[in-house]
């Protein structure tokens, strides 16, 4: 059995399942998994309510780290990710710029050097045209997004006009770009099958390999597959400031938290100088459309999460039936927190609009899952 470890601090979480001895000729694998704009309380493990069953083993059997700094943001993140050096250059479009500049070395780099086989899927936002791709940076295998984020059910369909003015964005597979996708596509159920293909080649060759799978779920725009949305209908009736009461009282009850400290701000009360944010609109003083459509929001986010983790529970036991569970080291960790703005800089926009008649989740839609 692998064991592993999670990790939080406010905006990331991080969990290491650590195998057995290092022998010289027998050196671990390495799965390296990352979320995208989830916050660490989201998970079943960390207080969450959102069915993680395959996080939380992974919790229970290992490590959660209770202090954990990301960069506050995708690129940075992963730039600091794959080079351990703290990222100076925000940018990614071009080697002039990028943060991670084609001189520096990456964790990619130094374990291909050192006789892993490395594969990544998924997220790179670190470049798209060579020498920055993946593959120029020490990954022998490469299926994914280039960009930040793309349309879940087709990849290929540009960004809507009111958002990056219907920007196309950058996929790939190694050498080849990808334009065109199958019918029934959904980028989170690509990037496991991909994960776990590169693990089922990769196992038993002999050599150990790093495989760096970077989900883009629950970044936006929310697109989930119905039948995920569907064990979330009506859960998010609550309303947001009763789930993070619900949530602090689980993480409390799990041992997260001090019960003595008070780390959760008062949100019942509008008028109060404590409440955990003046520019959020109590629950109860929404109208029955907004509410309807906050829960939606919440609800479809959930099913993201949802679906990443059915998809580490297909790729761990994949790893289980490849033999080499026993001496692979499993991380998990989120590249920022919930993406509390719409990217345009406003708080809340009127998202309506813009989603007129179409329901959260649908891939016709972009919707952001919000502040509130
Ligand atoms: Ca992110």
């Amino acid at each position: 059995m692998f064991r592993s470890c999670i990790a939080f601090f406010r905006s990331g979480l991080l969990c290491v399942g650590l195998a057995t001895s290092l022998v010289a000729d027998n050196r671990p694998n390495i799965i390296l998994i990352v979320a995208d704009d989830m916050g660490y309380s989201d998970i079943g493990s960390f207080g969450g309510e959102i069915a993680t069953p395959s996080l939380d083993q992974l919790a229970r059997e290992g490590l959660r780290f209770t202090q954990f700094y990301n960069c506050g943001v995708c690129v940075t993140t992963r730039s600091g990710m794959y080079t351990g050096l703290y990222p100076r250059f925000p940018g990614q479009a071009s080697a002039a710029n990028s943060s991670l500049r084609p001189e520096m070395t990456t964790l990619g780099n130094v374990l291909k050097a050192a006789g892993y086989q490395t594969a990544m899927t998924g997220k790179w936002h670190l470049g798209q045209e060579a020498p920055l791709r993946p593959i120029d940076r020490g990954f022998d295998e490469f299926y994914g997004l280039l960009d930040g984020c793309c349309n879940f059910f087709n990849p290929a369909q540009p960004d809507p006009d009111f958002y990056n003015g219907g920007l196309v964005r950058h996929f790939a597979h190694n050498e080849e770009t990808v334009t065109s996708f199958p019918e029934n596509y959904y980028s989170t159920d690509a990037f496991t099958d991909h994960a776990i293909a590169t693990l089922e080649r990769y196992a038993g060759s002999g050599k150990p390999f790093f495989i760096n799978l970077n989900y883009t779920a629950p970044h936006f725009p929310l697109h989930a597959l119905p039948e995920d949305i569907a064990r979330y209908r009506g859960k998010y009736h609550m309303g947001y400031e009763r789930m993070r009461r619900d949530r602090y009282a689980r993480q409390i009850e799990s041992g997260l938290f001090d019960p003595n400290a008070v780390w959760l701000s008062a949100a019942d009360t509008k008028e109060s100088d404590f409440r955990y944010d003046n520019e959020i609109v109590p629950w109860e003083e929404l109208d029955d459309e907004t509410r309807r459509r906050e829960e939606a929001r919440m609800e479809v986010y959930a099913a993201m999460v949802d679906r990443m983790d059915q998809g580490i529970g297909r790729l761990m036991l994949a790893l289980e039936q490849s033999g080499e569970a026993d001496n692979t080291i499993v991380i998990f960790f989120s590249d920022n927190g919930g993406c509390a703005s719409w990217p345009t800089g406003d708080v809340e926009p009127d998202f309506v609009d813009h989603n007129e008649g179409i329901p959260v989740g649908d891939g016709r839609g972009y919707e952001f899952v919000g502040k509130a």
